[in-house]
């Protein structure tokens, strides 16, 4: 349900989404928030609003004491290799372990909880790709409210591509894997793909709203998104609609800063024993996302098995550039499925697609080796590719 919001209050919003100095944001906030009634049809905004609030006073704080300081590491993980994957969960549960296991990391296995202390990689071989796994230390119940640094570490799991919850299979699987995912909720972290999405994109002239159509509404009309975005002082703006959208969601992508990462659940410590009551329960509670049982202690292939997990769940293709005469690159360029020619092309450097020609394909997205397509042709992992300008 909409909130139906006060005139002032919109406006208010619109003032702080135009912004960008953080104390003026937070007064800003403030005040809108003094323009919000308080009652049931509001109380969801208001909690949005208040955490958005404590994050931003916890970075004026942090920059504040960075400031004092000279320089220092920072807590965020500089992404490397195809894909960045946050591996979160509660204490103890293993995570460490499975870096161990896995990726080339040194970070240390320790028997007692809290062991991990900042954000550590390591990378893990899969083909001729690397993931980049990213231990995040402890998600618990409060960290969307900054309970044991967690507004740093939920940030670094939005910064990431992707997602590795893991469980303790023999301590409370279900009950724990619901707390992680309730604070990753209410910091608008997404582990399943909503059914639509909406991106608005304000401009700064003109005074019409443009939709960019690859879904369609739900119980609403366009007047209504157009009457609901100028209400909120957004008069020009392109309006990208995919999927099912509802008015909801449109009001949310106002306000919000949802964002969808791919997640699998891992079931650890198996050795230890296979509950099966304990291992359905905790499936049903993460259902639609994939639970993989599993050992970090005595583990087999698991850098191979989560390696595959990996490449299906993040939707990567690898592509082979090739020059005349000589053979394809041994390293591939990584991007993702759905992507073309012209897609591609940008990625290497935008004169290839300035100065496009024709491009040659083998493989899996050519219709025989050897074929000349154009832009709009899709490419498909393994795919072998000359560009010509
Ligand atoms: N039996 C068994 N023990 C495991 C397994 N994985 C981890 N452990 C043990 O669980 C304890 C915690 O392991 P870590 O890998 O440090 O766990 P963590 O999630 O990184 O924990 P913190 O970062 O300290 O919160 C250690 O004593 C590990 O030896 C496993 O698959 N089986
Ligand atoms: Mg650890």
């Amino acid at each position: 349900m909409p909130a139906n919001l006060p005139q002032e209050a919109k406006a208010k919003w619109n003032e702080v989404t135009l912004t960008k100095n953080p104390e003026t944001r937070l007064a800003l906030m403030d005040e809108f928030l003094s323009l919000v009634p308080k009652h049931k049809g509001t109380e969801k905004l208001r909690m949005h609003v208040k955490r958005q609030m404590a994050q931003l006073r916890d970075e004026i704080e942090k920059k504040k004491k960075q400031a004092k300081k000279t320089g220092g590491p920072s807590y965020y993980v500089q992404k490397a290799g195809a894909a960045q994957v946050a591996v979160i969960g509660p204490p103890n549960v293993g995570r460490s372990s499975l870096l161990k296991a896995t990726t080339n990391s040194s970070v240390e296995v320790t028997s007692w909880p809290w062991g991990t202390t900042t954000p550590t990689p390591g990378m893990l071989p899969y083909e001729d790709i690397q993931f980049q796994l990213v231990e995040i230390p402890p998600i618990m119940e409060g960290s969307s409210e900054g309970k044991a640094e967690g507004f740093m570490n939920l940030a670094s799991v939005r910064n990431a591509d992707g997602i590795i919850i893991m469980v303790d299979l023999q301590d409370d699987p279900a009950g724990n894997y619901l707390m992680i995912a309730r604070e990753l909720d209410n910091s608008r972290i997404l582990t399943y793909k909503p059914p639509g999405d909406v991106e608005i994109v304000k401009r700064g002239h003109g005074r019409d709203i443009q939709f960019v159509w690859e879904g369609e509404l739900l119980g609403c009309t366009t007047d209504e998104i157009i009457d609901l975005l100028n209400e909120y002082k957004i008069r020009s703006a392109l309006v990208h609609i995919r999927g099912k959208v509802s008015i909801d969601v449109v009001e949310d992508a106002i306000f919000g800063n949802a964002v969808y990462r791919p997640t699998i659940v891992l079931a650890n410590k198996v050795d230890l024993g296979f509950n099966q009551g304990a291992f359905e329960q905790l499936s049903q509670a993460a259902s639609p996302v994939e639970v993989i049982p599993v050992s970090c202690k005595e583990h087999g292939d698991l850098q191979r098995l989560i390696g595959e997990k990996l490449f299906d769940l993040l939707d990567i293709i690898r592509i082979y550039t090739k020059e005349s005469g000589k053979d394809p690159a041994k390293e591939p360029i990584v991007t993702h499925d759905g992507a073309t020619v012209a897609d591609l092309a940008k990625m290497i450097h935008n004169d290839f697609y300035e100065r496009f020609k024709y491009a040659k394909l083998w493989g899996p997205a050519a219709k025989f080796d050897n074929e000349k397509v154009g832009l709009d042709r899709e490419l498909k992992d393994g795919t072998i590719i000359q560009l010509y300008t």
